[in-house]
C-alpha cells in the first residue's frame, strides 16, 4: 500500500487530516493491519484495518454485535479499553472493507506471553469481561462464524480434505492423522459440553496478543480484535488462553521437539479468570477449565492441518510447509496438556 491510498481512507473517517506515515502490522493471521500517524505538528496514532471478507462475509452483522457488547460494556463497570471502530462504520474501497480504531497509547502487545503474572492479569481482565457481561442475554449476537469451535465440523472438514489433497502433501500429513483419529472422543466430549453449559458472551480469539498491556505497569489494559465475539461457553476462551499461553515457545515455534505446556502457566490462567468471575461460573463449567485447554489445541492442530491438506487457502504463510509445522506443534502441546 502507498501513503496516498491510506491517506484517501483515512479521510473518510476523518476528514481534515493527512496521514504522515504508516506501518504495517503482520500479528493476525488474518486481516491486514495498519498503524497510521496523521498531523503533522502534534501526531497522532490510529489503527487502520482491511477485513478478510472471504473469512468475515457477515462482518456487517459482526459490527452489530461490536456495537451490542460495547454499550453494554460502557454501562457496566469494565475498567479495560475495549477499541471498537471509530464512527461505528465500516467503509467500502475498491471493493475492500475498512475501518479505524482508536490507538490505545502508552500499551505494549506481546506475541508471546512474557511470565505468569503477565497470563494471570490477561485472564483477570477476562474474567472482568465474563463479569460484566453476565446479565447480558448472549444469544442476541449474530453468529458470525457457524460452527467455529464446532469439534465434530472442524472434524469433518478434516476428512474432507483427506480426499481431495495431493499425494505429497497427504503423505507427510498421514502420522498426525493417524494419531488425531485416535482421538475422537476430545472433540466429543467437547462437544457434548458446549451444548450442557451456560452461553456467555465469549471473545473467540482470547490470545496474548489480543490483550494490550501498560508499558509501565505491565498491568492489562485493553482487550482487542473483536470480529469473533459470538454467543458461546467458557470453554472457548479459557481454552485458547491455555492453549496459546501455555505454548511458551507459541504456536510459531518449528522446534517441536521444546514444544510443551506449561503448567504453571496454566495454574495463573485459571486462578486469574477465577478471581475476577469464579461466582458466576457453575461447577461444570469450572471442573472443564483445564480440559478446554486440550480441547482447543486438538481442534487448533486439526484447523492447520485441514488447511494444508487445502493448500493453504486459510491462514497467511511465509513458508511452504507452515501449516503443517503449526498443525505439528499444536499435536505436541496437545500431547504434553492434561485434561
Ligand atoms: C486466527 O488472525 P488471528 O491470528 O487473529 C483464527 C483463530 C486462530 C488463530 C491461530 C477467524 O486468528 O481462530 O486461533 O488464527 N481466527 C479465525 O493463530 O479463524
Ligand atoms: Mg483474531
Amino acid at each position: 500500500m502507498e501513503l496516498i491510498e491510506i491517506n484517501k481512507i483515512v479521510k473518510q473517517f476523518i476528514p481534515n487530516v493527512d496521514v504522515v506515515a504508516f506501518s504495517t502490522n503482520d500479528k493476525g493471521l488474518i486481516n491486514q493491519t495498519f498503524v497510521v500517524s496523521v498531523g503533522k505538528i502534534k501526531t497522532k496514532q490510529f489503527i487502520l484495518q482491511s477485513i478478510n471478507t472471504a473469512i468475515f462475509p457477515l462482518y456487517e452483522k459482526g459490527l452489530e454485535n461490536i456495537i451490542l457488547v460495547k454499550k453494554e460494556l460502557q454501562e457496566s463497570d469494565f475498567s479495560y479499553s475495549f477499541p471498537s471502530p471509530i464512527d461505528d462504520k465500516y467503509i467500502c474501497v475498491d471493493e475492500v472493507v475498512w475501518r479505524m480504531f482508536p490507538f490505545v497509547e502508552e500499551s505494549v502487545c506481546y506475541e508471546k506471553v512474557k511470565d505468569k503474572e503477565q497470563a494471570f492479569e490477561a485472564a483477570k481482565c477476562l474474567g472482568i469481561f465474563y463479569k460484566s457481561l453476565h446479565d447480558f442475554d448472549a444469544e442476541q449476537l449474530h453468529i458470525t462464524l457457524p460452527n467455529f469451535h464446532n469439534a465434530a465440523f472442524r472434524f469433518k472438514e478434516l476428512q474432507e480434505a483427506v480426499k481431495t489433497a495431493n499425494a505429497n502433501r497427504l503423505n507427510k500429513a498421514k502420522a498426525i492423522i493417524t494419531a488425531i483419529n485416535k482421538e475422537q472422543h476430545v472433540l466429543l466430549k467437547f462437544d457434548k459440553l458446549n451444548t450442557e453449559l451456560p452461553k456467555r458472551v465469549v471473545h473467540f480469539d482470547a490470545k496474548i496478543s489480543n490483550f494490550l498491556f501498560d508499558n509501565k505497569t505491565g498491568k492489562a489494559k485493553a482487550i482487542i480484535d473483536l470480529d469473533t465475539l459470538m454467543p458461546g461457553t467458557v470453554l472457548s476462551d479459557i481454552g485458547d488462553m491455555i492453549r496459546t499461553y501455555s505454548n511458551v515457545h507459541g504456536e510459531e515455534s518449528q522446534t517441536i521437539a521444546l514444544v510443551k505446556a506449561d503448567a504453571e502457566i496454566i495454574e495463573q490462567i485459571i486462578a486469574g479468570f477465577l478471581s475476577a468471575c469464579g461466582n458466576i461460573l457453575n461447577d461444570e463449567e469450572k471442573d472443564n477449565l483445564e480440559f478446554s485447554g486440550k480441547a482447543l489445541a486438538l481442534i487448533q492442530c486439526i484447523r492447520f492441518l485441514t488447511d494444508y491438506l487445502n493448500n493453504d487457502s486459510y491462514f497467511k504463510t511465509t513458508y511452504p510447509e507452515q501449516n503443517l509445522v503449526r498443525a505439528q506443534n499444536q499435536w505436541a502441546l496437545y500431547c504434553s496438556l492434561k485434561g
